[in-house]
């Protein structure tokens, strides 16, 4: 079985924590580190572009020795430094690496230093005071550590929906290629396309016969670390990477009521089986029944018509209000990824993305674009190479002489310039009003007052030449908090202003939130749906982006890049 892009980062990562903890070069350390993240954001399965015969040294940061490394994990599933590495250190080590506020620099300490090498002698010496006296830890460290792993003790870990995907396709193929099995649907949260799953749920469709030999099959599965039960028709595994996966086989008459069963939420399962039973119904996962006969059952559309509803697509299934809507027959045309005519926010190698104008504009184009922003970072993003004015113009020049040449695809000149700390602009006025649009971004300062980061935001959007405000809560998905704003304001403001919030389809961000979506759509301002393209390869990334939009009750029409161009052209080129 193919090892995944999430696998190789990650034994990227601890591989650079090993050698951290041994004390090796920082700048071999800062290579995996960079390797890890670069394959973490790669949309495209390494091993697909070497079955391709693809050149990994073609990735940035990534060199001959790192490509070899990929290529072993690929093909072998082993990495030798790792194993290496796990024989030089204690094996149990990279457990305390999983305690938050426990790095590899302070994880070398406490072994060097305490010899704590497992989680047990870790909380032994923080209960025992050891820890604070150790340099740069400290008695407040030391009650972290411990509040820390009491907590890591009963903590679930969720998996972000684009980390689960590839395990989920391949299971999902491994069972399809399975004798018997008729139908295989990923149900549960991932198919309600929530920014995280618990676990997978799996729903397959066979002959009663043939159930046991297919949950056979799927504890047989190769990437299976632990299976936690396994009955005749139902089992429970965890796969390497730690990830829980529910099987559950039910015969095709079955199909509808299982599957909606099985796809949640449980608080949208409960309205309808309240719903059910004030019609006199019952309903489970084998069917709608009235007294002793099934009614409905083989359709999740059967189940719905059967309680009176129109079908609810499952990004609604939360029970915040899509029931009664349901009862109405108004249900909202959702947004699907056909409906994008462009993206709005690209990066291209001027700054810190892979690949040239050229190669985004054609990669836009067999995606079905009629256009692209190019939206670079600004001057003050030193670390991403931000442009200044001279080479943001340099770059207009090369847009308006590449527009000349491409067919079907149309450059827009923007830029995602920073917002600085009081709301400026990180350009001048002149430069920006070079430009078709401008995108505007904080990238810094995250930690101001609800009231001063929504005034900055604020004072940002009255700028003349404001267009679009990029992720706007600049959260990351399990690593960064969203700052603190007064998100209503912030839609109000843009609605006065005839400006435009953006969701970013980064599986990492999603930002717009869900409900932010909902809100911006009852004030009426309009969602840019972009990728964040960093490379050719993270148009993929969209169908993130766009089930956020489900989520959030979006419609094509309150999608401001669902317009052809010269609509776009006029939305953009308000008139203060
Ligand atoms: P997750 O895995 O935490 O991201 O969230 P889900 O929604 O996938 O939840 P999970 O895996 O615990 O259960 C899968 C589905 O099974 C859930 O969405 C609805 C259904 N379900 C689970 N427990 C109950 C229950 O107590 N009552 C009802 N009606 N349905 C349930
Ligand atoms: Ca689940
Ligand atoms: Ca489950």
């Amino acid at each position: 079985m193919p090892k995944h892009n999430a696998d190789i980062a990650s034994s990227f990562e601890e591989i650079a924590d090993l050698l951290e903890i041994q004390g090796a070069n920082p700048f071999r350390i800062r290579a995996y580190r960079n390797a890890a993240r670069i394959l973490g954001e790669l949309p495209q399965e390494a091993s697909r572009l070497l079955e391709k015969g693809e050149d990994l040294t073609r990735l940035p940061g990534i060199g001959d020795d790192l490509a070899a490394k990929i290529k072993e994990i690929v093909t072998t599933g082993h990495c030798s430094l790792l194993d290496r590495l796990h024989t030089e250190l204690p094996p149990a080590i990279t457990d305390l690496l999983k305690i938050p506020g426990l790095g590899p620099k302070r994880v070398k300490a406490l072994y060097h230093d305490l010899d704590v090498q497992t989680l047990e002698q870790l909380h032994r010496a923080a209960r025992d005071g050891r820890i604070r006296a150790l340099p740069g830890f400290g008695e407040k460290t030391e009650n972290n550590i411990l509040q820390a792993i009491e907590a890591h003790a009963n903590q679930t870990r969720r998996f972000k929906l684009a980390v689960a995907a590839p395990y989920a396709d391949a299971l999902e193929r491994y069972l399809a290629a399975t004798p018997g099995v008729l139908q295989v649907t990923i149900a549960g949260s991932y198919r309600r396309m929530r920014e995280t799953v618990g676990d997978l749920d799996i729903l397959v469709t066979a002959a009663t016969a043939a159930a046991s030999d297919i949950v056979q099959r799927f504890t047989g599965y190769d990437e299976v670390a632990e299976i936690l039960s396994a009955g005749t028709t139902r089992a429970s595994i965890i796969l390497n990477c730690g990830l829980q996966v529910d099987l559950r086989v039910v015969k095709e008459e079955s199909y509808g009521a299982a599957l909606h069963y099985l796809t949640g939420s449980k608080a949208h399962n409960i309205a309808i089986r309240v719903l059910a039973q004030k019609k006199g119904l019952k309903i489970n996962e084998y069917g709608v029944y009235r007294d002793d006969t099934r009614i409905a059952g083989e359709t999740e559309a059967s189940v719905y018509a059967a309680v009176g509803l129109a079908y609810i697509p499952p990004e609604l299934r939360e029970n915040r209000g899509e029931i009664a809507i349901a009862k109405s027959g108004k249900l909202p045309q959702l947004i699907a990824r056909e409906d994008l005519r462009g993206d709005l926010h690209v990066h291209t190698k001027a700054t810190d993305g892979h690949h040239s104008l050229r190669e985004m504009a054609l990669a836009g184009l067999s995606q079905g674009f009629e256009y692209l922003a190019i939206t670079e970072h600004s001057q003050r993003l030193t670390v991403a190479h931000g442009l200044d004015t001279a080479r943001l113009l340099a770059q207009c020049e090369a847009i308006d002489a590449l527009n000349e040449e491409l067919q079907g695809i149309t450059l827009l000149k923007s830029i995602e310039v920073d917002i600085l700390e009081d709301g400026r602009l990180d350009l001048p006025d002149s430069a920006l009003a070079r430009l078709d649009l401008v995108v505007a971004a904080v990238h810094s300062n995250f930690n101001l007052s609800r009231a001063k980061q929504t005034e900055r935001i604020v004072r940002a959007m009255q700028h003349p030449h404001f267009t679009l405000l990029a992720h706007p809560t600049g959260r990351l998905l399990q690593r960064r908090e969203p700052y603190d704003v007064d998100m209503l304001r912030i839609i109000r403001e843009a609605r006065q202003r005839g400006c435009f919030l953006e969701l970013n389809a980064h599986p990492e961000r999603l930002d717009l939130l869900d409900t932010h979506c909902q809100l911006a759509k009852e004030e009426g301002v309009l969602i840019s749906i972009n990728s964040d393209a960093h490379s050719i390869y993270d148009f993929a990334n969209l169908r993130f982006g766009i089930g956020q939009a489900r989520r959030g009750w979006l419609e094509k029409h309150d999608v401001l890049n669902t317009r052809p161009l010269t609509e776009l052209r006029s939305l953009i080129n308000r008139t203060m």
